[in-house]
């Protein structure tokens, strides 16, 4: 059965002059770009969970969204349908990538042994359909901040039952995401956090969570999983606080409990500004930590405080965003999952189609944009003015640990005043909107 039968082949490119609201203008996979082609720069994924499950629900009402492939009685019927029409939507739309959490693909069951045969069977079902399409896993993750026993948190939860439950589902969620090839695994600590501090052990509970991650590294090594694990740093939202903040935050955690070997950042867009950073920022300090792995590419609403999950669409970011990833030599594990889904009016399916045809649109020229930036180096010039000082052999002999404070006195006595020189903010900021 055909889900998506207003698109009737994949989408293609078409070029900046087509008026064809079902065509790429700007994403064009095979195009190269500074020696790779654009599918290989951006990695497109789709995310299971919003794309596919999303029915427009929020805070304040009901489903507006109706789907084809969610009308069965069978619980079990409509994941099957759901997943044929996930691939379906995934070729139509021409990403090489998917990412899911492991409730998203199958609804959970009485007891653990029931719901891991029910993932067992949507495993086999997702392998098969990754094969006849070639879509690949860009990564997997657990839902561990649904269900009303992981209210209090999962690994830090008070109680060590929940804990052992977390552990069991990331197991399972692991060996799956191993099963079906899957490139990444993500911990986003979903109410990794507290409500209140009044009923809150902080030290312990982020002691447990360090535990939990320990306990997934070696069940990693134990399985021979290879993928790479990300942390998504997330300020607030279920919680009042998450305890993976932002990506300074999480440097700081895995460095005092010895997980830093094994962990690289997914950098969500929408978590980024919530955490008062811009989507730049965050990238930016990941690259310079040797952290940035995977993007949860998405957008929030500057007049709205929460997760919105919008479809990116702003040029400014990312063009600033793929800028530093190509800076920081392009991904490698990861890419760009569109962690948004569709505004609650956008009920028909055609609008999943405009949002990620949009968003794909948006990075392209972000791509395109970044690449010539480089290709001009005209920032990299500017910035390399500005820090000349530190190539000469006075600034070398402070990096290089040569100096003392008695000798940098002595430097001054003799020296005198430094030349101050100007940081030319608005000129680069010309710069950069002469390439948007
Ligand atoms: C929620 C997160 C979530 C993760 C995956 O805010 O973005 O969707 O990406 O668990
Ligand atoms: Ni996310
Ligand atoms: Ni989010």
């Amino acid at each position: 059965m055909e889900f998506f039968p207003e698109v009737k082949k994949t989408i293609e490119y078409e070029g900046p002059k087509s008026k064809n609201p079902l065509a790429f203008k700007h994403y064009n996979a095979k195009e190269k770009i500074l020696g790779k082609t654009m599918a290989e720069h951006l990695r497109f994924a789709v995310c299971y969970w919003h794309t596919l499950k999303g029915l427009g629900t929020d805070q304040f009402g009901a489903n507006t969204i109706v789907r084809r492939y969610n009308k069965a009685a069978d619980p079990m019927q409509r994941a099957e349908d759901t997943m044929h029409a996930a691939f379906e939507f995934f070729t139509k739309l021409g990403v090489q990538f998917w990412c899911f959490h492991d409730r998203d693909i199958a609804p959970e069951a009485k007891t653990l042994a029931e719901t891991n045969s029910r993932l067992d069977k949507m495993t086999k079902l997702a392998k098969k359909l990754q094969r006849n399409t070639g879509v690949k896993l860009l990564w997997g993750t657990t839902n561990a901040f649904s269900h009303p026993r992981f209210m209090a948190g999962a690994g830090t939860n008070p109680n060590p039952h929940v804990f052992a439950y977390a552990a069991s589902q990331i197991k399972k969620a692991m060996e799956i995401t191993k099963e079906l090839g899957g490139q990444g695994y993500v911990f986003w600590g979903g109410r990794e956090g507290y409500d209140t501090l009044l009923n809150t052990d902080m030290g312990r509970e982020l002691d447990h969570l360090a535990m939990l991650l320990h306990l997934a590294v070696d069940h990693k090594k134990k399985i021979g999983f290879k993928g790479q694990l990300y942390i998504e740093p997330k300020p607030k939202e279920p919680t009042k606080h998450q305890y993976d903040f932002d990506a300074g935050n999480c440097l700081a955690f895995l460095q005092k409990y010895n997980l830093l070997p094994y962990f690289k950042m997914n950098i969500e867009a929408n978590h980024a500004t919530l955490a008062a950073h811009t989507f730049h920022h965050e990238l930016e300090f990941s690259a310079a930590n040797g952290i940035l792995g995977s993007v949860d590419a998405n957008r929030g609403d500057l007049l709205l405080g929460w997760d919105t999950d919008q479809f990116p669409t702003d040029l400014y970011d990312t063009s600033l965003a793929m800028y530093t990833i190509l800076k920081a030599g392009g991904f490698k594990t990861g890419g760009l999952n569109f962690d948004a889904h569709v505004r609650r009016q956008s009920i028909d399916h055609i609008d999943l189609f405009y949002a990620h045809i949009g968003a794909m649109d948006a990075f392209a020229r972000g791509l395109k944009i970044a690449a010539k930036l480089i290709k001009d180096r005209v920032i990299e010039k500017a910035v390399a003015k500005r820090y000349a000082g530190w190539d000469t052999r006075f600034g070398r002999m402070i990096e290089s640990g040569k100096m003392n404070f008695k000798k940098l006195e002595t430097y001054i006595l003799e020296n005198g005043e430094p030349k101050l020189q100007s940081g030319r903010q608005e000129l680069l900021e010309n710069i950069l909107n002469e390439y948007l």
